[in-house]
């Protein structure tokens, strides 16, 4: 496992959040990975313009860099640029920011073509300004984890690098655009027939992949997706089919047929280019009828996850359908599952061993059909 410490710098960096944020990015060093071996902090005014951070704080981590066979050193905050190439200056060790990161993890999580796609998107349009700093970064590391050259630096070389990563990003565009085509098609005829859509959503590693495949071991054909304890374990967007009774027992049988898709989570701070870049994988979720948004109740940080999902919801377009909030994970707390009568459109499962998964269904198609009454 390769070793790296994390630095967070900030106005307050005492507040409950700044220490949440930190955890948080020391979750996704995991996941790719990395073992946290230090954390440094610093109150700062304003960041410095060359370094973020203060200079003697810089020494001291190149010091601590260089004892301790640190592998990479990792920013909280967003850096320019020129920040990315002077610390790789001062310090032994590859250096990365949150975004830089997140685009690591989300390197190795991608699996479908047009994720893989998505992703190398983002990637380019993040390397574009930082081709320096990253020039720095690569020869430090000996030329791994990039497909540029990284002999001769100097102007004309960076020039012509900007020239390949401008044309395949034309490229990546031009077949991610037929795809999404693709897409709408299909979403145009699921409209024409009148299938209803619902959509899991929600923070990272919340439990919606595992709530997918509860409902649709029960309601569907049982073909599993991917799960794992880890930030961004999905990338893909994965649609299944259930058939969902519904009606009271009086009444003929009936089962109501919906399509239920399952995409990446989201997490604070998500890097816009990032957003951006899944936006038509998103889309699944901002056409659905519905919205599960799934939050893990046995988190500490659940308001906080809850409050970014909703936000970045707004911020995709999805921001006016409705929602039913699934508290998930009630087994680990220990808290019933159910519905509560005080609660509207709110429910406490736990997806991992299917309690609350029938009454959820129940909660579902009465909402579908209701909405489809007016
Ligand atoms: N104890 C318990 N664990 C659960 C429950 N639901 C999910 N998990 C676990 O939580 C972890 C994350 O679950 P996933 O279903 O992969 O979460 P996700 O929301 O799809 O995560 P991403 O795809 O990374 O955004 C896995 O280890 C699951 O086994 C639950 O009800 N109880
Ligand atoms: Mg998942």
């Amino acid at each position: 496992m390769m070793r790296c410490v994390l630095v967070g710098a900030g106005m307050m960096i005492q507040t409950a959040e700044f220490m949440e944020s930190l955890d948080e990015l020391k979750g996704l060093a995991s996941s790719c990975d990395l073992e946290t071996v230090q954390v440094f902090t610093q109150q700062l005014k304003k960041p410095d313009p060359a370094v973020y951070i203060g200079s003697g704080k810089v020494q001291e981590i190149a010091l601590y860099t260089e004892e301790n066979d640190i592998d990479v050193v990792i920013f909280n905050n967003t850096l320019s640029p020129l920040q990315i190439s002077n610390l790789s200056d001062r310090i032994g060790a590859r250096i990365l920011d949150r975004t830089g990161l997140i685009l690591d993890i989300f390197e190795r999580r991608a699996r479908t073509s047009e994720a893989r796609m998505q992703v190398e998107y983002a990637r380019l349009k993040y390397m574009l300004p930082r081709l320096e700093g990253m020039r720095k970064n690569l020869s430090r590391q000996g030329g791994a984890g990039g497909s540029m050259s990284n002999k001769g630096s100097g102007e004309s070389q960076i020039e012509l690098d900007k020239r390949i990563i401008g044309r395949r990003m034309s490229i990546l565009k031009k077949r991610l655009a037929e795809i999404e085509k693709n897409r709408s098609v299909m979403r145009d005829k699921r409209i024409k027939n009148n299938i209803k859509t619902v959509a899991l959503v929600g923070y990272t590693n919340a439990g919606k992949s595992t709530l997918m495949n509860a409902l649709v071991k029960r309601y569907g054909n049982g073909d599993k997706v991917y799960t794992e304890d880890k930030l961004f374990a999905t990338l893909d967007t994965t649609v299944r089919k259930l058939r969902i009774p519904y009606g009271n027992l009086n009444e003929q049988y009936k089962c109501m047929e919906i399509l239920l898709s399952d995409t990446v989570g989201f997490i604070s701070d998500i890097p816009h280019d990032l957003i951006n870049a899944f936006r038509s994988t998103l889309e699944e979720a901002v056409m659905a009828d519905i919205l599960l948004n799934v939050v893990d109740v046995s988190s500490p940080d659940h308001a906080m996850h809850t409050e970014v999902t909703l936000k970045t919801l707004a911020e995709i377009g999805a921001g006016a359908i409705p929602v039913i909030t699934v508290m998930n994970k009630c087994d680990v707390s220990g808290i019933e599952t159910g519905i509560r009568p005080s609660d509207d459109n709110r429910i406490y499962i736990s997806a991992g061993n299917g309690k609350g998964i029938e009454e959820l269904a129940e909660m579902l198609t009465k909402s579908l059909f209701r909405k489809n009454t007016h």
